[in-house]
């Protein structure tokens, strides 16, 4: 693979890639690399030979370039375990803090499709809320998340701004997340998400769908989150057939 993407393939070519990954190896995420023009000449290599082989690590995602400012290392992902965990758990317990911004919020009444989503009549009140999770500031995920009021009554967008969802489920409503089933799959960023999550239009996400369920019985939550695809990775582990 290397050799296909650093041209004729040459021992000087492997040599240059393993100095560039050692180099990267010391960095951390966010540091930016030299100049081009100074590492070629710390390398020993021409700047073309030596912009090759950082395409490659570009085209990896090892490596972010951007314009006009540099080559930065990239960020490690978070591997994501497939469980009922908040966005604020699951950052906290890595040492992150997370963040929550609501974009967007308002009520409606649920159509047939939400409804059976929801377990709920139709008609009955969804607070919607568009949310940019973020991690130490960074953002990481997108999510639109329905919330039908008999779960949450009162429950508004500003409620859930740098607060937690389930946090509020189980200490305003003493109603806690207890189960749910959530699918992913892959998807390409749209120009609003791409924007807002800070990637290119196009990049590789995640698209999750969960629908939660609260300790009372009901469905607390429809969610569809867009996840950046080079900030995770999905973690599944594995048990004995029963
Ligand atoms: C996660 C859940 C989302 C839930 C949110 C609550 C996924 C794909 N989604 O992001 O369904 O609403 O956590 O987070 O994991 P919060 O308690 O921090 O608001």
């Amino acid at each position: 693979m290397t050799t296909v993407q650093n041209g004729p393939g040459s021992a000087k070519q492997e040599l240059l890639r393993a100095r560039l990954e050692g180099m990267i190896a010391g960095l951390v995420p966010g540091e930016p690399l030299p100049a081009e023009r100074d590492l070629a000449r710390d390398l020993g290599v021409a700047r073309m030979t030596l912009r090759r082989a950082v395409d490659g690590l570009v085209e990896e995602k090892r490596l972010i370039r951007r314009r006009g400012s540099g080559t930065f290392v990239a960020g490690a992902k978070v591997s994501q375990r497939l469980a009922a965990t908040s966005f604020s758990a699951d950052m906290r317990a890595r040492g992150l803090r997370p963040g929550s911004h609501t974009v967007e919020s308002r009520r409606f009444p649920a159509g047939m499709m939400l409804a059976a989503l929801l377990d709920v009549p139709p008609q009955t009140d969804v607070l919607f809320v568009r949310r940019l999770r973020l991690a130490d500031d960074v953002p990481m995920a997108l999510e639109d998340l329905h919330v039908p009021a008999t779960v949450a009554p009162g429950l508004t967008g500003e409620d859930l701004e740098s607060a937690s969802f389930y946090d509020l489920l189980a200490r305003r409503f003493d109603d806690p997340v207890v189960a749910g089933t959530q699918t992913v799959e892959p998807a390409l960023a749209g120009a609003d998400e791409a924007a807002l999550l800070g990637v290119p239009e196009g990049s590789p996400v995640f698209l999750f769908e969960r629908t939660s369920r609260v300790r009372s019985g009901g469905v607390a939550e429809f969610v569809r989150s867009t996840y950046r695809g080079d900030r995770y990775r999905i973690v599944v582990d594995i048990f004995p057939p029963d």
